[in-house]
């Protein structure tokens, strides 16, 4: 049985504790292996419901992945299934990877543009990679000459998108790789890695990491440091605890997903076990079957084709209908979508990226009130079954949703977004007993016939649906929104 215990639920001890026991080192709370060099600071639940408000409300984000990757697109020796991963999965000796720096020079990046993509998306966050786990920093560090200084482009990308963001409201945010195959002290150093020097000290490697993190928050005030590739052995629980109060001291606004420890469940992205830390958890490439209950903040990210990193031949780009029912569905049980583009080494989001979100833009234009700041759905798990003959990625039997619509709330309203339209031209919402005072659709507000009675409420939907991607009709109801309806 999954525990249903979350990230949230160890940012919440610490906070309790800590507000209880005033700043006290993390040491009195947790197994004392590596001594914090920092507190947490206080934080009532009240205080961190305060902190996650903007990240609750936000709901879809746009995560960029883009670095000396790009350069050569995918492509290495006729393979032409790389990305972010090329050093890795092509074994590049770094030092011919280092080259790929100089011939970074992203003449066409323009932030004000990346920025107007995400914002007429209906994108509130962007999300983009600091360093990936090349190592590779995407501004110019004091703390190294691997990083944007030591190419053609004289600029620095991040100063330049967190400056836009601010113009245009949007939140901006960083990833950061925990794991460095660059780096000579990162604990498990590749056999390719042919400039790595002495032997490798975690120590050592997580005072450089600290140093660039305070780099990157004192001078971008990036909202969510967005941890990754955690999953090595050098990496532990107690230097992710240490990581998070030493952040959270830095910027107590900070948000903090889960991945600076070592708790996350694989693809699944939400912790197992006892030993978490982080404020949200990050399911990937996947949609949880059902919600975590109130409270427990999440989050899928995804690719819009099958590469996080810019693949020049990679055309297996998701349709603008499936975004916007995987923005439903997740909206429906309580999470953020997080979307990612890799925009080339010209600095260009690719085009079928730009005209996908710009079709998911103008629904949310029309649709927005429905995924914005809203509720999970009231109608209870999801309903559906788990198949007994598909298996999913991991081999478990594959949740089949049953649901051609899904549902999402906020006080007094219940927004229902159908995916298929009702043959017999009524939405029948079984065992709902709320009293509705009025029915609309979002894309027409012309009020529809609504009929309800001890089975629950019918209502007269028009012949043809509004949107072919997904139509809105919203709900008003009175008193509160309904406990679980079985
Ligand atoms: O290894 C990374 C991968 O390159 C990408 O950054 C994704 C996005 O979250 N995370 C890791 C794979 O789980």
């Amino acid at each position: 049985m999954k525990s249903l215990l979350t990230p949230i639920t160890m940012a919440h001890t610490v906070g309790r504790l800590s507000s209880l026991l005033a700043c006290v080192a993390l040491t009195s709370v947790m197994p004392a292996i590596a001594a914090p060099s920092s507190t947490v600071p206080a934080e009532t639940p009240k205080q961190h419901d305060a902190r996650m408000e903007w990240f609750r409300e936000a709901k879809f984000g746009m995560f960029i992945h883009w670095g000396v990757y790009s350069v050569p697109a995918g492509e290495w020796n006729g393979n032409t299934d790389h990305a972010e991963w090329i050093m890795e999965t092509a074994h590049i000796p770094v030092s011919r990877y280092e080259q790929f720096a100089k011939e970074f020079n992203p003449v066409k990046f323009d932030a004000k543009a990346w920025v107007k993509t995400a914002k007429d998306a209906g994108m509130k966050y962007i999300v983009i990679t600091s360093k990936h786990h090349d190592g590779f920093g995407l501004w110019p560090s004091a703390m190294t000459d691997w990083c944007i200084k030591s190419t053609p482009f004289q600029r620095d990308p991040l100063r330049e998108l967190a400056d836009e963001c601010k113009k245009a409201g949007i939140k901006f945010c960083l990833y950061h790789s925990i794991m460095d195959w660059h780096s000579s002290d990162w604990g498990t150093r590749r056999k390719w890695n042919d400039v790595a020097t002495g032997t490798p000290d975690m120590d050592r490697y997580t005072a450089y990491m600290k140093g660039q993190l305070k780099e990157l928050v004192t001078n971008y005030h990036p909202g969510i440091l967005w941890f990754d590739g955690e999953w090595e052995s050098p990496w532990t629980h107690e230097r992710g605890v240490d990581l998070y109060a030493y952040l959270r001291a830095m910027d107590p606004k900070l948000i903090i997903n889960n991945r600076v420890g070592k708790a996350r469940a694989g693809m699944e992205g939400m912790d197992a076990g006892k030993e978490r830390v982080g404020d949200y958890g990050t399911p990937e490439q996947q949609i949880p079957p059902r919600g975590f209950g109130p409270g427990v903040d999440w989050e899928t990210c995804m690719t819009l084709n099958n590469h996080w990193g810019y693949n020049s031949h990679d055309k297996q780009w998701k349709s603008p209908e499936t975004i916007v029912h995987n923005l439903c569905d997740i909206a429906s049980k309580g999470g953020n979508y997080l979307l990612n583009v890799g925009p080339t080494s010209e600095g260009l989001i690719p085009q079928p990226s730009v005209e996908r979100l710009a079709e998911v833009g103008a629904w949310m234009k029309v649709n927005g009130a429905a995924i914005y700041d809203c509720g999970p759905t009231p109608f209870g798990a999801e309903a559906g079954t788990f198949s007994t003959t598909e298996k999913d990625k991991e081999g478990k039997p594959k949740f089949v949703s049953a649901w051609n619509w899904r549902a999402t709330t906020k006080p007094g309203k219940i927004y229902v977004e159908i995916f298929n339209w009702p043959a017999n031209g009524k939405l029948e919402l079984a065992g709902l007993q709320s009293k509705v005072k009025k029915a609309y659709l979002l894309a027409e507000h012309k009020k529809l016939k609504v009929e309800q009675g001890a089975a629950g409420v019918s209502i007269a939907l028009p012949v043809e649906a509004p949107d072919k991607l997904a139509s809105v009709v919203c709900l008003e109801i009175q008193g509160k929104l309904p406990q679980v309806v079985k």
